[in-house]
């Protein structure tokens, strides 16, 4: 870490302003070379005007200087932050600058990496970071903004609490460094003793991780963009359907089955959630020509990345729907389209192919009910109480849950308690795993990084 990492901090395009940002040792003394000042002359946490020449002397910009001195810093190292005007011109020249005097191009999330390495985020921290940047809807933000506060860690924290307590009055030697402190329990009184009070904490440790899980799918949706797809045979109504959710003629209609062949997809929103719907080509089993055959494997792609799908049944009748592959997490809505030729309106909410959500794109009977069931599908229960967790935080809780389940199970059917506190013990690891940082696992730091920028 000894090197000092410089990168632009602001993606590349005309702003108003842009940042280049510097950490490491020489930060601070690098950019008074810049400047033509001396590092005193940079205060901590103040913001100084400066003139930044090149080496030859040239101007290349006014700026301001904001100098953080570590600890106190985002990196925990000496900070600097560079503000220009914003040309990538400029941003490039300040950068080539730097690393001219000595400095390293950083890599993507090298500055959080940083941050985490000298403790100054916790991995949940920095898994709630990247759901900020990345979050695309204000209930997404939301989310994210409590992890970074740190609900999730403490949840976790409390996960793992219970599991060491539990472990701990399981087996009778207990060697779990750093965790045994907080644990009393007295000597020769086990839980392997009482079987049903065993089972009790378990049950009790499977309730606070499985609602962690369970939500994953939906929660994560709203922290991209949800992706809302049409789905449904040739002519049923899709790009009418498509456009009246959309309020406007995107999408080709005509009364020739197989119109649409590629998909399209349109933003749409809704109560503060910003969606992305698509709309498809119509799924026949034998399809007429190579482009029809083409379109159809475009619809099946766009299913598979669904959020959620409007599954279309034109008229309300059932047997028009072709098989929906549905995927874990996904969620359907039923739509019946045209039941304005219908002689009797279907009722329902939308949740099976028996009580499909009558709409009919002609008259625009529906529609808003349509709308506002879809918002509901994603908004409905972000209440205080529900956390986001990362993939791979909810790979882990995954596993977790699974090793909790096999232990009520083992329980259930008398097993050893030696064998009950083995999956005790693997639960407890994948918890532990989520909250201190892993010493070795390079492969695991990389991916709570992924998809950070250079200067994050
Ligand atoms: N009466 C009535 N006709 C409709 C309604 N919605 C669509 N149609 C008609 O049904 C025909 C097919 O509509 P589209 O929206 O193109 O259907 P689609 O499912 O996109 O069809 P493909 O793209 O070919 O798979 C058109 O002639 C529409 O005018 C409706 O609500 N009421
Ligand atoms: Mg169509």
């Amino acid at each position: 870490m000894a090197d000092t990492i410089v990168a632009p901090a602001t993606p590349p395009g005309i702003s108003a302003l842009a940042m280049v940002r510097l950490s490491g040792p020489r930060a601070v003394e690098m950019v008074a070379e810049l400047s033509g000042l001396s590092r005193k002359e940079f205060e901590d946490r103040h913001a100084r005007l400066v003139e930044l020449r090149d080496q030859e002397g040239e101007l290349i910009d006014q700026a301001m200087v904001t100098v953080y001195l570590g600890p106190r810093s985002y990196t925990g190292e000496d900070l600097v932050e560079i503000t220009l005007h914003g040309n990538p011109l400029l941003v490039e020249l300040v950068v080539e600058e730097c690393i001219a005097r000595g400095a390293r191009l950083a890599e993507p999330g090298e500055f959080t990496r940083r941050a985490l390495l000298r403790g100054k985020l916790s991995p949940d921290q920095v898994e709630a970071l990247g759901q900020v940047i990345t979050a695309r809807t204000r209930h997404g933000l939301r989310l994210a903004r409590r992890n970074l506060a740190g609900k999730l860690g403490e949840k976790l924290s409390q996960i793992r609490q219970e599991l060491v307590e539990t472990l701990a009055a399981v087996e009778v030697v207990f060697d779990y460094p750093g965790e045994a402190a907080d644990v009393s329990y007295q000597e020769g009184e086990t839980l392997a003793d009482e079987p049903e009070l065993l089972g009790e904490r378990i049950e009790r440790l499977i309730g606070l991780i499985q609602p962690l899980v369970e939500d994953y799918p939906r929660l994560s949706a709203l922290s991209r963009e949800p992706r809302v797809v049409i789905w449904g045979a040739p002519n049923a109504g899709k790009s009418s359907l498509f456009n009246a959710l959309l309020g406007r003629e995107r999408a080709l209609v005509s009364p020739a089955p197989g119109t649409t062949r590629d998909y399209l997809e349109a933003p749409l929103e809704l109560a503060g959630l910003r969606l992305s719907v698509v709309d498809t080509a119509g799924i026949r089993e034998q399809a007429g020509e190579e482009v029809e055959e083409k379109g159809i494997r475009l619809a099946e792609k766009q299913l598979g990345e669904a959020d959620l799908i409007l599954a279309i049944l034109e008229r309300g009748e059932p047997a028009s729907l072709p098989p929906i592959p549905v995927e874990e997490g996904q969620a359907v809505i039923y739509v019946a389209t045209k039941v304005d030729l219908m002689e009797k309106v279907p009722q329902g909410e939308g949740s099976s192919p028996e009580a499909p959500l009558a709409t009919s794109s002609l008259t625009g009977l529906g529609i808003e009910e349509l709308r506002q069931r879809i918002a509901r599908h994603f908004t409905s229960e972000v209440g205080e109480d529900r956390l986001l967790v990362s993939r791979r935080q909810y790979e882990s809780l995954r596993r977790a849950l699974a090793a909790l389940e096999q232990a009520r199970e083992g329980l259930r059917r008398g097993v050893e308690p030696d064998l009950v506190a083995l999956d005790l013990r693997a639960a407890l690891e994948e918890v532990s795993g989520l909250l201190e940082l892993p010493g070795a696992s390079e492969a695991v730091i990389a991916e709570m990084l992924r998809g950070f920028c250079v200067g994050k």
